[in-house]
């Protein structure tokens, strides 16, 4: 053998060496992360999650491991799990987030967001308040937080018609459990029931709520309208919600890995704002073809008036609960919608 061969064979050898090494790092680093979510199978959570999934596992070695509405508990469960640094993500709603952030709670002042789903979109991309205030409240509880994103305009279904405050008296509509919504429920004239998710249908069925508000995709996939089937659209808000990481983990994350994760974050955005493009109104034709007893009330502008004109001491009971930093938040989150608004 001469030298040239023997010299090719080592290098060879050494190379050979080198990638079983990096193969053997890569899958050293190569980790599962678990992310919960607090919906089922194909709802807006669910597709977002997939879709961060896909991401991940195509531009790296890393697992995402899945875990739907009800598989680790309710959604104070999976929070508290996440918190713990049993999961490393979570996708959690204001709803319930907003008993441990309180700032959280701006999303139920009633007629603060625009009904126009454009302009619900560009206020999320856009807003200051979202993209750089929120991820400071959300650190503040050791989370990390990744993205918020809307997942439909809010619809109060009841046990019978109804067009007014007035209408609503008596009525115990189930909120999720954050004192903001109870204010607002209050405000249009009802009795507010705080519940966590896994007890509405049967509270419904069984009367002992007489309606709650979600999004149409929401009544559709649970079958809330089988047990609560009058609808009625006020246009006073958009159910959002929040993905965030574990703090600690995602600040023990290489550069490349943090990366990675916001650019999953990004792309599943992208992906969930045309997921939810024409979802309403798809979900609500199923609605209408699945049941005759459904009845759909859209109010008009002079209807809505008497709604939106008890939004202002709802907006008095945030400032109340939050302080300082919550009419800083409240203000700007005001100045970044007239943006696109003027826009
Ligand atoms: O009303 C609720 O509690 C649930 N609504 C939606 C749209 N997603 C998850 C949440 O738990």
């Amino acid at each position: 053998m001469n030298k040239s061969t023997t010299f090719r064979k080592i290098v060879g050898a050494s190379t050979l060496t080198l990638a079983a090494a990096i193969a053997a790092t890569s899958v050293a680093n190569a980790a599962t992360w678990r992310y919960a979510h607090e919906e089922y199978d194909g709802d807006v959570q669910d597709v977002y999650a997939e879709h961060f999934k896909d991401y991940v596992e195509e531009n790296s070695d890393h697992q995402i491991q899945i875990f739907e509405f009800g598989q680790l508990g309710e959604s104070d469960d999976i929070m508290e799990q996440t918190q713990n640094g049993i999961l490393q993500f979570v996708n959690q709603s204001p709803g319930f987030t907003g008993s441990l952030i309180p700032e959280a709670q701006i999303f139920f002042i009633p007629y603060l967001m625009p009904t126009d789903m454009d302009a619900v979109v560009t206020f999320f991309r856009e807003s200051e308040a979202i993209n750089e205030m929120f991820p400071k409240l959300y650190a503040e509880q050791g989370l990390e937080l990744l993205q918020m994103y809307p997942e439909g305009e809010m619809v109060i279904t009841l046990d019978e018609k109804a067009t007014s405050p007035e209408d609503l008296q008596n009525k115990k509509i189930r909120v999720m459990t954050n004192p903001l919504l109870s204010e607002t429920y209050e405000a249009f004239g009802a009795t507010p029931t705080p519940l966590p998710w896994g007890e509405v249908y049967g509270a419904l069925q069984t009367n002992m709520i007489d309606g709650q508000e979600n999004p149409i995709f929401w009544i559709e996939s649970g079958g809330l309208y089988e047990v609560s089937p009058n609808l009625l659209f006020t246009g006073h808000g958009w159910f959002t919600t929040a993905i965030m990481a574990n703090q600690d983990f995602y600040e023990g994350l290489s550069e490349e890995d943090q990366k990675l994760v916001q650019e999953a974050a990004d792309y599943a955005f992208e992906k969930i704002i045309d997921h939810i493009d024409g979802l309403a109104d798809e979900s609500l034709a199923k609605i209408k073809e699945a049941s005759d007893d459904v009845t759909v009330t859209k109010l008009n502008d002079e209807q809505i008036e008497a709604f939106r004109e008890r939004a202002p001491q709802v907006e008095d009971a945030f400032i109340e609960m939050t302080g300082e930093s919550g009419k800083k938040l409240l203000d700007q989150f005001k100045e970044d919608l007239k943006e696109v608004q003027n826009n």
